[in-house]
């Protein structure tokens, strides 16, 4: 790995904002592509942070400073891997369910999976299955994302899974699902495809599903 791009995990894994974009913008002037600094520089930072995560060697603010990094240095890598048409790993459309306001997993999930190389789709929170139908015929993405944190609002995610199947677009897209009170039993009787307890299983299911 080039010293750039290992200081560009580096930046990642200590949760430093600070020069990552300076370190993205070098990369790019010394004729690294996107794509690699995504594949060899942030992504590798993400998955350390991720093991760490799984580990409890990191806790959620650790991963949300390293998720905050890989948002600056992906904020100037996005533009560059649309135009050069680089094949992303895939595509997630996430949000919180409709009714509950609670998206610091979400985000955390969402940027894990972002690091995993997913192009990502955040709906914010309280999205309505309707909203979630149109990202899906929007987007075209592989993996559709719900997150839950009340016990009142799990069941916005049957709903939305029934809207998806009103719309025809079910079969077109893997369904994970995740947040305190969500449990792979419940997961099951809903039928989504998988239930995810933390962001680093979240990333591993999505790679799963598209098959990376
Ligand atoms: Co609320 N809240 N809250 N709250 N809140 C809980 C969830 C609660 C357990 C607290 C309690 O009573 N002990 C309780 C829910 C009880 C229940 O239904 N079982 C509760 C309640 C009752 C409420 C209100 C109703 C309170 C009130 O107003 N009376 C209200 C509801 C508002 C609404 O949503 N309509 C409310 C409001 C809020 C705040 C706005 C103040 C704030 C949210 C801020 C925000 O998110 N921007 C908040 C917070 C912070 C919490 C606690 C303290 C922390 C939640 C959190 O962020 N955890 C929470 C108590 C607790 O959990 N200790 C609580 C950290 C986060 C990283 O974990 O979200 O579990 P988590 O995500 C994990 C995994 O679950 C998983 O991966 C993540 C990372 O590992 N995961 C996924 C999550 N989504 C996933 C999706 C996936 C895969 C994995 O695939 C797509």
């Amino acid at each position: 790995m080039s010293d750039l791009l290992a200081e560009i995990a580096t930046a990642v894994i200590q949760g430093e904002s600070e020069g990552v974009a300076a370190l993205t913008e070098k990369a790019l002037s010394e004729g690294l592509s996107a794509k690699e600094i995504l594949d060899r520089g942030l992504m590798p930072g993400m998955d350390h942070v991720g093991e760490a995560f799984k580990r409890a060697e990191m806790f959620v603010p650790d991963v949300l400073l390293s998720a905050r990094v890989m948002q600056a240095s992906m904020g100037i890598l996005k533009p560059r891997l649309a135009e050069s048409g680089a094949e992303m790993t895939g595509k997630l459309v996430i949000g919180t369910v409709q009714g509950d306001l609670h998206d610091i997993g979400k985000n955390l999930v969402g940027m894990m999976i972002e690091g995993a190389g997913f192009e990502v789709f955040d709906l914010g929170n309280d999205v309505s299955p309707e909203a979630f139908v149109r990202a899906v015929k929007e987007h075209k993405p592989d993996i559709v994302g719900m997150s839950a944190l009340l016990t009142t609002t799990m069941r916005a995610m049957d709903r939305t899974i029934e809207a998806l199947k009103e719309a025809g677009l079910r079969d077109q897209v893997k369904i994970m699902i995740g947040g305190a009170p969500v449990t792979s039993d419940f997961a099951q009787q809903i039928g989504a495809d998988a239930y995810c307890s933390n962001a680093t299983t979240a990333k591993e299911t999505a790679r799963r599903f598209v098959g990376a």
